[in-house]
């Protein structure tokens, strides 16, 4: 039975890709930081099948004990802090996990076992001030956060590793990809959450940032397979992973709250607080790439997903609040 750790299996894409290896036959170890309060929602319902151990991208030690103790054969890192917004009050502290983080991880295997495969989280936020349309893996980078600065870190460490001793390392450029595990702080869930409260009554606002931001909007169960795909190929190589289209903030309210047969415009506020310092306008990924060598392509298109974000949204809250 083959074995992977994920870092950052508390996540919304860890826990996507726990499940996606769990059907493949694989056993998985997922790596927890320690935190005061324990919040595994995203887990719980599979806990019981997959191996829990401690450990943090802050600490090397710790990721060199776990690799001996628990002998993976491939490895994806996906442990970040990932919100954007945030790496501006903390741009050290995502510089460390998100940057150097990788680096501890990439030591570690080196050390231990460099046969492992590694599989980075990179982001199509490494475009940031987009220099063509739509992106390719030999699109160049201009970042215009801290976070994407410590993602194009990232991502050039993958690929020296993999150049300077032989390791199995892939990089996969994800665009934004979605879903009913997504943080509420992103802006998707944020939405689609509020337009649920908003129509069960428990809301009447929803104040948001720039609505005229465009991203290239996936669905994140699909994005978790392309990962892994990466790491069963001959070679290691860097992959665009993305819809191949992008749509704004504002069509993703106008659909979500067409779901609940409401018009946005009589409850969305723009609040200066969500605004950014410096903000990427515009991304669209060219997939073909991921199409053409690993047989890859998207299954939910946007308006479905999104339609489906607030229905989750709707029955979850519905429990929540004991709502018929
Ligand atoms: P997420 O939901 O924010 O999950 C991040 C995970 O990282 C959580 O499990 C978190 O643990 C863990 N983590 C944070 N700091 C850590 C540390 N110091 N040591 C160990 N674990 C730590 O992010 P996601 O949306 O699943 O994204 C997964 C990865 O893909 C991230 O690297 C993200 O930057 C990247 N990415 C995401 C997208 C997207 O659209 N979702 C697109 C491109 C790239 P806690 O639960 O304890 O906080
Ligand atoms: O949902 P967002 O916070 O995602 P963002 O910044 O694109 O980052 C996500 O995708 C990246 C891939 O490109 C990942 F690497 C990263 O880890 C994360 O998963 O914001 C999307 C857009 C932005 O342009 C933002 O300015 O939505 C705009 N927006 C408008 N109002 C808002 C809001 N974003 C948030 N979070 N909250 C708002 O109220």
């Amino acid at each position: 039975m083959p074995k992977a750790l994920i870092t950052g299996i508390t996540g919304q894409d860890g826990s996507h890709l726990a499940e996606f290896l769990l059907e493949q036959g694989y056993e998985v170890v997922g790596m927890v930081r320690r935190t005061s309060t324990i919040r595994f929602d995203r887990i719980r319902h599979f806990q019981d099948r997959v191996t829990l151990v401690s450990g943090d991208l802050l600490d090397e030690v710790s990721l060199i004990h776990l690799l001996r103790e628990h002998r993976p054969q491939e490895v994806y890192n996906l442990a970040a802090q990932s919100f954007v917004q945030a790496s501006w009050s903390q741009p050290v502290f995502t510089g460390e996990v998100t940057a150097l983080g990788v680096t501890r991880i990439l030591d570690a295997i080196r050390i231990v076992d460099p046969e492992i495969r590694f599989y980075q989280a990179s982001s199509s936020e490494m475009f940031g001030k987009v220099r063509e349309v739509p992106q390719t893996e030999l699109t160049p980078f201009h970042p215009r956060s801290p976070y994407g600065v410590a993602k194009v870190y990232g991502h050039w460490i993958t690929i020296n590793y993999r150049e300077s001793y032989g390791m199995y390392a892939c990089s996969g450029i994800l665009f934004n990809h979605e879903g009913a595990r997504r943080g509420v702080e992103f802006v998707t869930r944020k939405i689609s959450d509020a337009v649920a409260r908003i129509h069960l009554g428990l809301q009447q606002e929803l104040a948001l940032g720039n609505l005229d931001a465009k991203r290239d909007w996936g669905w994140a169960p699909d994005y978790v397979r392309a990962m892994w795909l990466m790491l069963q190929q001959d070679e290691p190589d860097d992959y665009v992973i993305a819809t191949g289209e992008a749509h704004s903030v504002r069509e993703f309210c106008q659909i979500a709250f067409d779901q609940v047969g409401r018009d946005y415009r009589e409850h969305v506020v723009i609040d200066e607080r969500f605004l950014r310092p410096a903000e990427v306008d515009l991304l669209i990924g060219d997939p073909t790439k991921a199409r053409e060598q690993l047989g890859w392509q998207p299954t939910i298109g946007f308006e479905d997903m999104v339609r489906r974000m607030v229905d989750n949204d709707i029955r979850l809250l519905k429990e929540e609040h004991d709502l018929p």
